[in-house]
């Protein structure tokens, strides 16, 4: 199964390949945390989860296997990427192959100069997200062309997209990002299948340091993110990059003496893999504990499908247990007796949590 991606994006020197390597030593060094490197720019990290560590407590498996998540540190945009300077489209372009964007604000004053000479976390979001909007319109601006000729047919899906499409161009042109969550399911559909960079799901990443700008500039940006309906996580990066080598104990004391949590990374990778709509089932038993994501909504035998296509095409139910229950009672077999074991045939939607075991007929 390929891992869902999330793409570190921003300008040049704000501290992305910093917290790349971050989130990738953090993961070396924990050990719960895993990660692989598959390319200086990719690494693949494990993500967090409470709930399948407790499960696997519970039922000490050969294996425990975590979903994971893609991180690709994408060289820095500049002013006028979508123009191609700086090789501005190669980049877009990797943005393009990613589902989720980390788009990373230099919040810290430095000897490391800016490429504006001045610290404006504000400032650098708008040329950012002006230059991914500039970009899709390229696309837009080509696709409508292509319509306006279809469209005289009277084909009315064609229409439909035509007229979709000329929203959107009126809405990127005034710098505006997508957002996907204002459209119906329909809207939706035909936006998903343009791959716009716009639309894609975003966090932003408030990089701090110890020469952090002042706390009014900090409270006007993350107001402007709120205001813009979108979220954001703070990080040290490279404090977290640092203390990569620090033994556990020694790592809390030197957290707390600045002040912060190292969490940081975690909830990075917690909100990405959140921001996707995802839900997390789970499979529990003594050779293996392993958690699955799953597109919200999905049913049963899809998310059998995820296991192995052969468990889909032979679906004949699932047997789900409650995470809850499943932690409380001693075993299987008690929750058996309780009649907390249920039965669901191919309509039932995964919830959140369920730990599933599918029949199948091969
Ligand atoms: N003071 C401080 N410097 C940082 C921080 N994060 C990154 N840097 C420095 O800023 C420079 C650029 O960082 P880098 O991660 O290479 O930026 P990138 O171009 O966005 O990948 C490097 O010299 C980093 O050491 C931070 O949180 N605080
Ligand atoms: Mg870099």
């Amino acid at each position: 199964m390929s891992s869902l991606s999330c793409g570190i994006v921003g300008l040049p020197n704000v501290g992305k390949s910093t917290i790349f390597s971050a989130l990738t030593n953090a993961a070396a060094e924990s050990g719960n945390f895993p990660f692989t490197t598959i390319d200086p720019n990719i690494a693949i990290v494990d993500v967090p989860d409470l709930r399948l560590n407790k499960l696997s407590k519970k039922l000490s498996p050969e294996k425990t296997v975590h979903t994971s998540l893609k991180f690709v540190d994408i060289a820095g945009l500049v002013k006028g990427a979508s123009e191609g300077e700086g090789l501005g489209n190669k980049f877009l372009g990797n943005i393009r192959e990613v589902d989720a964007i980390a788009h990373v604000l230099r919040c810290f004053e430095d000897d490391v100069t800016h490429v504006f000479d001045s610290v404006d976390p504000k400032r650098d979001l708008d040329i950012i997200n002006l230059e991914l909007c500039l970009s899709d319109l390229q696309i837009l601006d080509k696709r409508i062309l292509k319509l306006e000729k279809i469209k005289k047919s009277g084909d009315k899906e064609s229409i439909f997209e035509y007229e979709i499409i000329q929203e959107l161009i009126n809405l990127l042109n005034t710098g505006e990002k997508i957002n996907l969550s204002n459209y119906d399911d329909n809207h939706k559909k035909i936006i998903s299948s343009l791959n716009l960079i716009s639309a894609k799901p975003t966090i932003y990443v408030l990089n701090f340091g110890n020469n952090q700008i002042n706390d009014q500039k900090i409270k006007e940006l993350k107001d402007y993110i709120t205001n813009k309906n979108e979220t954001f996580v703070e990080i040290h990066g490279l404090l977290e990059k640092e203390i990569k080598d620090f033994e556990e104990a020694e790592k809390k004391v030197f957290l707390k003496e600045y002040e912060i949590n190292s969490t940081g990374l975690n909830q990075l990778i917690n909100k990405v893999f959140n921001y996707l709509d995802l839900i997390t089932f789970y499979t529990a038993g003594e050779k293996e504990c392993r958690a699955w994501s799953i597109i919200k909504d999905s049913k049963a035998p899809e998310a059998a499908g995820k296991i192995h296509t052969d468990f889909q095409k032979g679906f004949i139910k699932a047997e789900v247990i409650k995470y809850k229950d499943f932690i409380e009672y001693k075993n299987e077999e008690e929750i058996k007796k309780m009649g907390l074991v249920k039965f669901e045939g191919k309509d039932y939607i995964i919830k959140d949590g369920d730990i599933v075991h599918f029949r199948y007929n091969l």
